[in-house]
């Protein structure tokens, strides 16, 4: 069954820039029929007609919803710094941890929704939330032991943004199995409470197409070579191809204190100690040796990429040029949500390694083989794309038959894109715009955005500034 038609005089296909095309969506919000080249076709002509260039919607691999509320808190150096002295990722952590042991299940729902709403508006149209906010202020469980993940995944369907959950296994508050500190009591669980949790939140939600369910180990610093192999025994009796997300070698210390445990480096430990393939995330991964960078890429994992977080916690740089030459995949996360911008993250990957390395267009695929090109923008937004929708595991990430009816309307009228070029248009996009471009978002076959209004905005909004009021005020 068909719901809608909609026209396109140009579109972005998974093999490129297409002309006239017609999208035909099925009532389940998948793509029934792309048609390239339709301008003749009689189905042309009742189709509703996108105002402006049709691309993908962008997937955002990684966030922590609630840390949206903390954006802009955190940026005073601390009182006895010289300058730029202490302040480190660790120091953001603590205040973060503080934040977080304050809010109350409302406040995570407005302050996702009000997030999601960002996301729709700036053109990603889905979600994978890192999730581990799961207890009560006191650390114990709520009556619903997934409470907070369902005030998550309600915000997203309140919002209409395709969600990945990934509810996190936290036990360890470092390598070698340490105690978890009090700052992180609302994330633990052991691994029978996690598993029910995951269990639990598939019955609820596994048959719905916006939402799938993953898990994540938060980090080598967070649970016990023991617990890892349980967690991952434990999704493969349910969904042996769901997505496993994890962070990893995102600060130096953390390297450190992993050789020190190990006598391995991070990713080195992980890529010989689980199968890591496919269905892997690794988050960051920015701290890597050669070995490492070429051995991730070949696993096929997905590098979950968060350049602006990265640039605001201090982390490092991606070693970027050496992944992408051995076609390394990567998608892009907003993460703290520091920025929600879609454009903002492929502009700094670029532009980290332009600043390193003192030259231009580093990050382009020309010489390569498939989908070879020279643009930047266009390097960087469709693998983007392409490795966010494999992160998160649901069919997204391509304008093509039987995946999701997800798709962004640039705007026309945005002058840094007027005049150009296929091979131009996703340059300007990503390097020239201070101003959103994007005009319309259908995700799963609804219009959400419109002439670049979410149709939930005011009421999202409202909540999000009583809450914002009561956590600052
Ligand atoms: C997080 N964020 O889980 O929110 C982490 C901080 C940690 C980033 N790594 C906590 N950017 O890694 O221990
Ligand atoms: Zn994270």
């Amino acid at each position: 069954m068909i719901q809608a038609t909609l026209f396109a005089e140009r579109a972005l296909l998974a093999d490129g820039w297409a002309r006239d095309v017609l999208f035909e969506i099925a009532t389940d919000g998948s793509l029934a029929e792309v048609v390239p080249d339709s301008a003749e076709d009689p189905r042309a002509r009742y189709a509703r007609r996108a105002a402006g260039p049709v691309i993908p919607g962008m997937p955002n691999l990684h966030s922590h919803a609630f840390q949206r509320a903390m954006a802009g808190l955190t940026e005073h150096a601390g009182e006895d710094d010289a300058p730029g002295a202490a302040d480190s990722f660790w120091t953001w952590r603590e205040v973060m941890y503080e934040f977080v042991n304050r809010l109350t299940p409302g406040q995570v729902e407005a302050i996702a929704a009000q997030l999601y709403v960002e996301m729709l508006k700036a053109g990603y149209t889905a979600v994978g939330e890192f999730h581990y906010l799961h207890h009560n202020l006191d650390g114990t469980p709520y009556g619903d032991p997934a409470e907070l993940s369902e005030r998550v995944i309600r915000a997203a369907k309140l919002t209409g943004i395709g969600i990945t959950h990934l509810p996190v296994l936290y036990a360890k508050g470092g390598f070698g199995g340490k105690p978890p500190g009090h700052g992180q009591r609302r994330f633990l669980n052991d691994i029978e409470s996690y598993l029910r949790l995951v269990e639990t939140l598939r019955a609820r939600h596994g048959n719905d197409p916006q939402v799938r369910i993953g898990i994540a180990p938060h980090s080598l610093r967070a649970v016990t070579p023991e617990l890892l192999n349980e967690a991952i025994a434990g999704i493969d009796r349910m969904d042996a191809d769901a997505p496993i997300h994890i962070h990893i070698a995102e600060q130096i210390q953390e390297v450190e204190d992993c050789l020190s445990w190990s006598g391995q480096r991070p990713v080195e430990w992980l890529l010989d100690n689980q199968a890591v393939g496919p269905r892997w995330c690794l988050v960051h991964a920015t701290h890597m040796i050669a070995s490492e960078t070429n051995r991730l890429a070949e696993s096929g994992a997905v590098a979950g990429l968060c350049p602006t977080t990265e640039a605001n916690l201090g982390d490092g740089l991606f070693p970027a040029p050496e992944y992408l030459a051995r076609h390394g995949a990567f998608g892009i996360g907003s993460d703290s949500h520091i920025s929600v911008s879609p454009v903002e993250e492929l502009r700094w990957l670029e532009y980290g390694q332009r600043l390193s390395l003192r030259r231009r267009n580093v990050l382009h695929s020309a010489g390569t083989a498939a989908n070879a090109t020279s643009s930047v923008g266009t390097t960087l937004f469709t693998r983007a794309v392409a490795g966010g929708a494999q992160a998160l595991g649901r069919r997204i990430g391509a304008l093509a038959q039987g995946c999701r009816a997800d798709l962004v309307v640039l705007d026309p009228e945005t002058p840094v894109l007027l005049g150009k070029s296929d091979e131009r248009l996703l340059d300007a996009l990503v390097f020239a715009g201070n101003v959103n471009p994007v005009r319309d978002v259908m995700v799963g076959g609804t219009w959400l955005v419109e002439e670049g209004r979410h149709r939930a905005e005011d009421a999202v909004l409202a909540r999000f500034r009583s809450t914002m009021t009561e956590l600052l005020g």
